[in-house]
């Protein structure tokens, strides 16, 4: 595969109303992320992925964008921006913006126009259908945030699609003229010298809403390809779609380079695990074995074709130390083992912020305290549909996308040094303890782990290009594997449990002296024929 810049690089995701708040209203900013440069240069990134900063009533915290080419006064001015690019690119840090083309807010002057008349010149660039004969909804398709996708339009009397809010009107992409309006704003943001894209929800923009497919439509690769020829394709910049429904099948027709698509894609097989029955409020356990098979088929499959995009966490999912580690005694060492893990494998990892200092998941006692669209609308359908507000609560707690949203902790001051003032949401309660300024100063922090893993990929060709080939794959609790190219072999051990695990090594990786790479326990130098992992200990040593 042709080498591409992205391919060793680290992307680290920036929640701006979450970040830093530079002017104390309580709200994170443009300038507060310009203040934070240097700490991601320190940790070595060289990608920041900007959630949406664009004007936006903030339905949906900005995922709801009324002008594609304004930034949002709370986070502050197009100046600001075009200062954030400048000073980022001095740093050799590239800026990939948050693309939400799926649907605008129904602050767009699009949508306002559409509203207004059956014969507006914008009516079709959005989804209109009649009423059935009986005035009830045109189907039964719901909304991803609860209660139906369709919502009636009092002036012309028509229902409007929306997958998300009803103030997230989905755009027509039958219609050519959106098609263009889309490629032409994307391309002023190209010419601002932005380093890329990351595309929500991007695969529903084929949809067919009369035979009910979203996902995965008949016309969404035609639609991309044509995006790609319209817009980045000759552009040395990172596209990442955002693609729930992905198998690898799917992952590779969007990466294969030959198909002129995207770089690579989010998929989140290995995220719902825990979800039962695909139902983030009805949590359950993780089944390791079944995360090493995921894990381990999506490697195995992107091997020659496609590239995987690698991550634990985003603005929509909770902390991984809560969901996949140990939040208690074992938090450092459990944040290391999972981030050893991911960022040894093949593909581009993403770090959402705070990850790197191993925030947790919050526990807020009351729903008043929450924020989520998602959240707040669910708890008020689950409890009225006799889901007990306790058990709710529970849910909320595990899986709400607020637990990757409390303030980023800088340190142990008020607010977690966040704002002067009470943030738009509380700081997790647990900020005087997690914080960068506290994981700056111990050297053996969450956050030098990270930033080893950073750099270790950019000095070692084997993380980057080398070959995945999984060992112990019945363990009921280690996660293991090579990484080999023609001149290094890498290999990965993992404890996922809070107990120590003794393991029979293969011959081939026994009786030998290894150097050490990576390690949250001491370093091992030499692999026995039986091999202690303490509780959550992960280490990759070289093999000769
Ligand atoms: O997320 C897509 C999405 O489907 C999520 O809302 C997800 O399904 C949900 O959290 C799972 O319960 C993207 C953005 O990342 C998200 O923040 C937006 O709310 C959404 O699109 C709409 O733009
Ligand atoms: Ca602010």
């Amino acid at each position: 595969m042709a080498p591409k810049w992205w391919h060793d690089a680290v992307v680290y995701q920036v929640y701006p109303r979450s970040f830093c708040d530079s002017n104390n209203d309580g709200m994170g900013d443009l300038r507060g992320i310009i203040s934070k440069l240097d700490y991601l240069k320190t940790l070595g990134v060289n990608v920041v992925w900007l959630s949406p900063v664009y004007k936006s009533p903030m339905d949906d915290n900005g995922y709801d964008i009324s002008d594609y080419q304004d930034i949002a006064p709370e986070f502050g001015t197009m100046a600001d921006m075009d200062e954030l690019l400048e000073k980022a690119k001095q740093r050799d840090i590239r800026i990939i913006m948050d693309l939400v083309v799926n649907h605008t807010s129904d602050e767009h002057p699009w949508f306002k126009e559409a509203r207004k008349s059956k014969d507006n010149p914008y009516r079709d660039y959005y989804i209109w259908r009649k009423p059935n004969a009986d005035g009830s909804v045109p189907d039964e398709m719901g909304s991803v945030f609860g209660g139906s996708a369709w919502e009636f339009d009092e002036q012309t009397g028509e229902y409007y699609f929306h997958i998300f809010s009803k103030r997230q009107p989905d755009l027509n992409w039958e219609n050519p003229k959106v098609q263009e309006e889309v490629h032409k704003m994307m391309n002023w943001w190209i010419d601002k010298g932005i380093g890329g894209f990351r595309l929500d929800v991007i695969d529903l923009i084929g949809k067919e809403i009369d035979n009910k497919i979203t996902g995965n439509g008949p016309r969404l690769h035609p639609l991309i390809q044509q995006m790609n020829r319209a817009t980045f394709g000759n552009k040395d910049v990172l596209t990442v779609g955002e693609t729930w429904d992905a198998t690898p099948e799917i992952a590779k027709l969007y990466s294969n380079p030959e198909r002129e698509e995207f770089s690579m894609v989010f998929q989140f097989e290995h995220i719902s695990l825990t979800w039962k029955n695909g139902d983030k409020w009805t949590p359950i356990p993780l089944d390791l074995p079944a995360l090493k098979r995921v894990l381990t088929k999506w490697q195995v499959e992107l091997a020659d074709e496609g590239w995987n995009s690698l991550f634990w966490n985003n603005h929509d999912l909770p902390r991984i130390v809560s969901k996949y580690g140990c939040e208690g005694q074992y938090r450092v060492e459990s944040a290391k083992m999972l981030a050893t893990t991911l960022h040894m494998m093949k593909g581009t990892p993403y770090v959402y912020q705070g990850e790197e200092i191993g925030m947790t998941n919050v526990a807020f006692d009351s729903i008043e305290d929450y924020r989520d669209i998602e959240t707040l609308n669910f708890y008020k359908e689950r409890t009225a549909n006799g889901v007990s507000p306790d058990a709710m609560l529970a849910a909320v707690h595990e899986n709400s996308r607020d637990n990757g949203r409390t303030p980023m902790p800088w340190d142990s001051s008020d607010n977690g040094g966040f704002s002067a003032v009470q943030p738009w949401i509380s700081t997790n309660p647990n900020y005087p303890q997690i914080n960068v300024a506290q994981a700056l100063e111990d050297k053996d922090s969450v956050f030098y782990h990270y930033q080893k893993l950073i750099a270790l990929r950019k000095s070692m060709p084997v993380i980057v290009y080398g070959d995945f080939q999984p060992v112990f794959e019945e363990h009921e609790k280690v996660f293991g594997y090579l990484r080999c190219d023609d001149a290094q072999r890498l290999l990965v051990l993992s404890n996922f449990s809070g107990e120590a695990v003794d393991i029979d090594m293969p011959a081939h990786l026994c009786g030998v002296e290894v150097e050490p790479v990576i390690h949250n326990y001491e370093a091992h130098t030499y692999l026995p024929t039986q091999v202690t992992l303490k509780p959550y200990e992960s280490f990759a040593v070289l093999l000769p």
